[in-house]
């Protein structure tokens, strides 16, 4: 998904059922699957600095995972430095394609592919040198 997890989201299947196209509301199951964010310091549910949705903690994706029999949570939604940013001993990942983001940031970007096998390897963007363009 884009943000995170939700505290309205027990089953990935809960996922096929919204219909689409759709406004994203300012709460619920398809607000926090767009904008919600992974935190270190947070146990199950917390505020977001966003002012919208939650932050969840390292214990939610675990219990998560274990609940929908799957391996890894992918995400975006946050600008990470090299790209992607590994979250919960590897079973969340953001990834962030754009590099240098917005030209205010000096991250690199990266993009995952995942194999027959399920393995998944990272292709990063570096960021362009920060050098002066004229001394
Ligand atoms: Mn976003």
């Amino acid at each position: 998904m884009h943000g995170g997890l939700s505290p309205d989201l027990t089953n990935v299947e809960q996922i096929k059922t919204i219909k689409r196209p759709t406004d994203v509301p300012d709460t619920g199951l398809l607000c926090d699957l767009l904008w919600s964010d992974p935190s270190k310091d947070v146990k199950g549910w917390g505020m977001n600095d966003r002012g919208v949705s939650y932050t969840f903690g390292a214990d939610k994706v675990a219990e998560f995972l274990i609940k929908n029999d799957m391996d890894l949570i992918c995400r975006a939604h946050q600008v990470v430095e090299d790209g992607y940013e590994f979250f919960a001993d590897r079973q969340l990942v953001t990834i962030f394609s754009a590099p240098n983001y917005c030209g205010e940031f000096d991250n690199a970007g990266a993009m995952m592919s995942v194999d027959e096998s399920l393995m998944c390897s990272f292709q990063i963007l570096k960021p362009a040198d920060r050098r002066p363009r004229f001394l």
